[in-house]
């Protein structure tokens, strides 16, 4: 294994360049490596300045997030960058790509901070449910004030060289080759005599006794779920009430109760469960230009997605009236972005000018990729398919954006089923981040791996499932939703179904979302399910109300009414005499269902319905379960997925719901999969059986 670092000698100046693949994480290794030439350089008379600087595209990404569930290991990283800080001789940080938690409060205890154009520097721990535990609580509102080092410490959001210069947290910024030019500005301190500038010598600012107050009040109710951004805001006033050192205590004991707390557990399990398994790299093959067919609302999603990513797309429709409006879709997106600041306007429009329309699939003859979002029928798919089969060069490959249909029966379509995959966007496809790809029965492993680059390329999550009816994401949600329609029958409301699983975490309630995505849809997608469960209550109200024309959000009405300006959901007393009358012919016994049993009949369904598809390999692993609802359903990122969750309640307890259900509902819907019962019984885990299979037990 290389050394994590190495020192270059540029005259009096010494660089030190740390080279810790993939990111320059603060591992032990590199901790322990970077102290030792810290106290060498500081020590060597021949060394007037030193410049730290990291190898590959980033400075240093922050602590190695692995180790957290594991004891500390000296050196601590305060221990090291209060050492770093101490130097008696200038230290320069020359910052580029990723200068990140740790990382940036590294950047702080060097004197100097020099930064090129790719930086992307900030305090993400909040999204691990952490907080800045190595001194950035202490020193940055001593550089940049208490309003900024708020917004940066609880938003998360790294910030670019500009901002960060305008803010002071960057001195000098220097295009190109950063390490040079830091160290000419090490000699020109040297030089001048600038002797070392240390954050921790100067006061606190002034802060006024509301100011924490305020921001506290200023937070939303939804940020007061995770324990992280409470107590950031609490590390901060403890700067500004506390000498530097009681300050830097006080922002471990916060830490250190954020680390231990479940909601941190579950995001970072979620950090490296998104990055899964390796992207296979070897066997994707190169993608620089693709076709879109269909230039519908997904169509022009994907190619919005594909373009901004910098491949070339030919969105392909044969209805010119339907081209048209999906290019001018694709181009007002993307110059959208540009007005939010998302993007560059020269960068918006480079992307809207790598998007060209045809009405001729033949123009697709000689593209890397082709993903088809055409109508959601098998017939015009296998006809595509065969049709993309014969004009598409020999190393194409061909992915459907299907959500409901047999990914086989369209690949043995095109002739060349090695070539063919799924590749399951969610709408609005340019925003929602995750991709199922449908591993079909004759995929090769280049087709799948190209679609994994490809979706890691455009800023993705790509999960590969195996090819059955809803894949992973649908499949778990006929149970979930199954089990919120049935209350309905039995009492409840969607307004309190809604609520009460919203209160959970959920993004946005079922009914909601159903109004949301259009009843219409779902209602089309259930006729064409030919292993419906056979139960007249199976989703008895929400066919009810699209036999009604009540679509939803897209006609005013659907659990929902969407009367007023602002279009906010309000209940419809017409639904519930709906409802009720459906129950009554039924035969439904009313009765007042709690919040408690909501939760626990729709999020136990879908774990028990997640052990089902594992058992039926499917998914590959639990962790592929959760990474598909936290990012394709809303399901809360600090429970960390449904597998996740059951394992953190206890899959005992789980089971014990599951079997009061079962005495209340019948076996039908609530008999416990085999493996979610015999892990109960052992009192396993699923991420611990899991392991066992990942080490071949
Ligand atoms: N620790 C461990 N591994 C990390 C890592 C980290 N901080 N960051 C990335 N990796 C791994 C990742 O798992 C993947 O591994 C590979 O690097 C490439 O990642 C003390 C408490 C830097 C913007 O939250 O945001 O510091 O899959 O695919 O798209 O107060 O990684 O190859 O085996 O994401 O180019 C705070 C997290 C930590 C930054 C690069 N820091 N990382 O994006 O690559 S807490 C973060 C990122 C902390 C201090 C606090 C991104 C990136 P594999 P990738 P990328």
């Amino acid at each position: 294994m290389n050394a994590p670092l190495a020192i270059e000698r540029d005259g009096s100046v010494a660089v030190i360049m740390l080279d810790h693949p993939p990111v320059n994480a603060l591992a032990h290794r590199l901790r322990t490596a970077l102290l030792t030439a810290i106290e060498r350089l500081d020590s060597d008379p021949t060394v007037q300045a030193i410049v730290l600087h990291g190898a590959g595209r980033n400075f240093i990404a922050g602590a190695d997030i692995s180790e957290f569930d594991q004891p500390a290991q000296p050196p601590l990283l305060n221990e090291l960058l209060f050492r770093l800080e101490s130097c008696n001789k200038p230290v320069v940080a020359a910052l580029h790509g990723a200068a990140l938690g740790g990382g940036a409060e590294t950047a702080l205890a060097c004197h100097y901070r020099a930064a090129t154009s790719d930086l992307k520097i900030g305090f993400p721990e909040v999204t691990l449910g952490l907080l800045p535990g190595a001194g950035g609580t202490v020193r940055l509102p001593r550089l940049v004030g208490w309003k900024a080092s708020l917004e940066l410490m609880t938003g998360g959001k790294p910030i670019d060289v500009d901002r960060a210069t305008a803010i002071g947290l960057v001195d000098r910024r220097i295009d190109g080759d950063v390490r040079a030019g830091a160290v000419a500005w090490a000699r020109e301190l040297v030089a001048g005599g600038a002797l070392p500038r240390r954050l921790r010598d100067l006061g606190a600012p002034e802060a006024t006794a509301e100011l924490f107050a305020e921001w506290r009040a200023a937070m939303p109710a939804t940020a007061w779920r995770l324990p992280a951004p409470g107590r950031i805001v609490d590390a901060l006033e403890a700067s500004a009430t506390r000498p530097f050192d009681q300050a830097l205590d006080r922002a471990r004991e916060l830490f250190e109760e954020c680390r231990r707390s479940s909601e941190s557990r579950a995001l970072r399990y979620l950090f490296f469960a998104e990055r899964g398994s390796s992207l296979d790299r070897d066997a994707a093959l190169r993608v620089e230009s693709a076709g879109v067919i269909g230039a519908g609302t997904m169509g022009a999603g994907i190619a919005i997605s594909l373009a901004t990513a910098g491949l070339a797309v030919t969105l392909v429709d044969s209805k010119p009236e339907s081209l048209a409006a999906g290019l001018a879709r694709v181009a007002s997106t993307i110059e959208g972005s540009a007005r939010k600041g998302r993007m560059t306007v020269a960068d918006a429009a480079a992307a809207v000018a790598r998007v060209r329309g045809s009405g001729d699939l033949k123009e697709l003859s000689a593209v890397d990729l082709v993903i088809e979002a055409a109508f959601e029928n098998l017939a015009v798919k296998r006809g595509l398919f065969a049709e993309l089969g014969e004009l598409c060069k020999p190393q194409a490959v061909l992915a459907t954006n299907t959500s409901t249909l047999d990914v086989d029966a369209i690949a043995a379509a095109s002739g060349r089923a090695a070539d063919v995959a799924g590749m399951h966007f969610f709408s609005p496809a340019n925003i929602m981040r995750l991709v199922e790809i449908v591993r079909g029965r004759e995929s090769s492993r280049a087709t799948l791996a190209t679609l994994r680059a490809v979706t890691k390329r455009i800023g993705k999550i790509g999960v590969t499932v195996g090819n059955c009816y809803g894949f992973v994401g649908n499949c778990m949600l006929y149970a979930y939703g199954r089990e919120k329609e049935l209350m309905l029958l039995e009492g409840s409301t969607p307004e309190a179904i809604d609520r009460a699983l919203e209160e959970f975490g959920m993004a946005m309630g079922p009914n909601a979302v159903g109004d949301l995505a259009g009843l219409d849809i779902g209602y089309q997608a259930r006729r064409q399910w030919n292993e419906r469960p056979d139960d007249p209550r199976f989703y008895r109200v929400s066919d009810r109300l699209a036999e009604l024309g009540r679509y939803g959000q897209k006609s005013g009405r659907g659990f929902y009414r969407y009367d007023g300006s602002d279009r906010k959901r309000q209940p419809d007393p017409e639904v519930l005499e709906l409802i009720r009358a459906e129950a009554k012919a039924l035969g439904v016994a009313q009765r007042k269902i709690a919040d408690s049993e909501i939760v626990e009949r729709c999020i136990y369904a879908l774990a028990n319905e997640g052990a089902r598809i594992l058992e039926e390999g499917i998914a590959a692993s639990p962790a592929d379960i959760d990474v598909i609802w936290c990012n394709g359903y809303g399901f809360p990122r600090h429970r960390g997925g449904p597998m996740f969750h059951a394992d953190t309640i206890g899959l005992a307890i789980v089971i014990e719901a599951m079997r009061r259900y079962e005495g209340e509902q019948g076996p039908q819907y609530w008999t416990p999969t085999p493996l979610l019962a015999s892990l109960a019984e052992r009192e396993g885990t699923f991420a611990g059986w899991q392991a066992g299979r990942a080490d071949g037990v």
